[in-house]
C-alpha cells in the first residue's frame, strides 16, 4: 500500500523529496490542494475541513499511513483529524520541534512559518512540552512562499525580504532555527547566509521522513523493496496539473511524467 501525503499545494514536495531519499522503496500518493492554496492565511475551521476532505480522498487510494506535509495544516488540523480517522496520521511539527529541542545548547530556539502557523503558537507549545526551559521566538514570513513559487530564489528582493523578516531574530542569540513552512527549505542557503553558521537550521521535512521510517518499521508496514526497483509516485492536484508539474520538476530529483499528475477538480 502507498503512503498518502498532502499539502496546501506544491510545498509538500520538499517532504516527498526527503521521503524518497530515506524510503526509496515506498510508493507515494500525493495530493496538493493547488486550487485553495494558501492555507497560511485561513482560519482553523477551514483548514480542518479541507484536511478532512483530502484525508477521505487519500483513504480511497488505500493508503497505509498519511503524512500532513504542510506546517500550517499540521499545526491547525492534526489534533482534530487524528482522532477522527483510523489511519495513522503524522504531521511535520512534532518531528521539527523535537530536532530543535535536541539541537539547542543555550535553550533558545527560533521558528519561522506562515501567519497561521505562528499565530497558533503550536511550535512553542510542543517545544515547551518537551522542555519548559526553552525560550521560543516565532516569526511569520508570509512573503517567502510566493517568492519561492515565482522562482525568485536568486533575486535581490529575496535577500532584502529575508533581512526584513529575520533582522529581529538575528539580533537574539537563538542557536537553533526551525524552517516551519514547507517552502522555506528551498531558501535554506539564503537564510543560512543571512543568519550565519552558528545557528543550527532544522528542516522538519527531513525529521518527518525519519519519524515515518521509524513508524513503518515499528508497525511492520515498511515496503522491503521486493516489489521491484521502481517505486510509483502519483500526484493529484485540485488545479492546473502542468503548473504543478513544472514546479515539481524544480524540486524533485527526477522529472515527473505528465501522466502521473492528475487534476481532479474536486473542489
Ligand atoms: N505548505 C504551507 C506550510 O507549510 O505552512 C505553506 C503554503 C501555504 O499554504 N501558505
Amino acid at each position: 500500500a502507498p503512503i498518502g501525503v498532502f499539502d496546501s499545494g506544491v510545498g509538500g514536495l520538499t517532504v516527498v523529496r526527503e521521503m524518497i531519499r530515506q524510503l526509496p522503496d515506498e510508493n507515494i500518493v500525493y495530493f496538493g490542494d493547488t486550487a485553495r492554496v494558501p492555507y497560511g492565511s485561513k482560519s482553523q475551521n477551514t483548514i480542518i475541513r479541507f484536511s478532512e476532505q483530502i484525508i477521505r480522498f487519500l483513504q480511497k487510494k488505500q493508503v497505509k499511513t498519511i503524512v500532513i506535509a504542510c506546517n500550517t495544516a499540521s499545526a491547525l488540523a492534526l489534533d482534530a483529524v487524528r482522532d477522527e480517522f483510523d489511519v495513522p496520521i503524522l504531521g511535520v511539527v512534532t518531528p521539527g520541534a523535537r530536532a530543535a529541542v535536541e539541537a539547542t545548547r543555550n535553550l533558545k530556539v527560533g521558528v519561522v512559518g506562515t501567519d497561521a502557523t505562528v499565530q497558533s503558537g503550536v511550535y512553542t507549545k510542543i517545544i515547551q512540552r518537551m522542555n519548559p526551559k526553552i525560550e521560543v521566538i516565532e516569526k511569520a514570513c508570509p512573503l517567502f512562499v510566493p517568492l519561492v513559487e515565482e522562482g525568485f530564489k536568486e533575486h535581490n528582493v529575496t535577500r532584502e525580504i529575508i533581512e526584513y523578516y529575520l533582522e529581529s531574530m538575528k539580533s537574539t542569540d537563538i542557536d537553533a532555527m526551525i524552517l516551519g513552512c514547507t517552502h522555506y527549505p528551498l531558501l535554506r542557503s539564503k537564510i543560512r547566509t543571512y543568519m550565519g553558521d552558528k545557528i543550527q537550521i532544522v528542516n522538519p521535512a527531513y525529521e518527518t521522513a525519519m519519524d515515518l521510517k521509524k513508524l513503518l518499521e515499528e508497525q511492520n508496514m515498511a515496503n522491503d523493496g521486493t516489489k521491484g526497483p521502481h517505486s510509483h509516485y502519483e500526484f493529484f492536484v485540485s488545479d492546473a496539473a502542468e503548473k504543478f508539474r513544472h514546479f515539481a520538476n524544480t524540486v524533485m530529483p527526477f522529472d515527473i511524467p505528465t501522466t502521473n499528475v492528475v487534476n481532479i477538480e474536486a473542489y
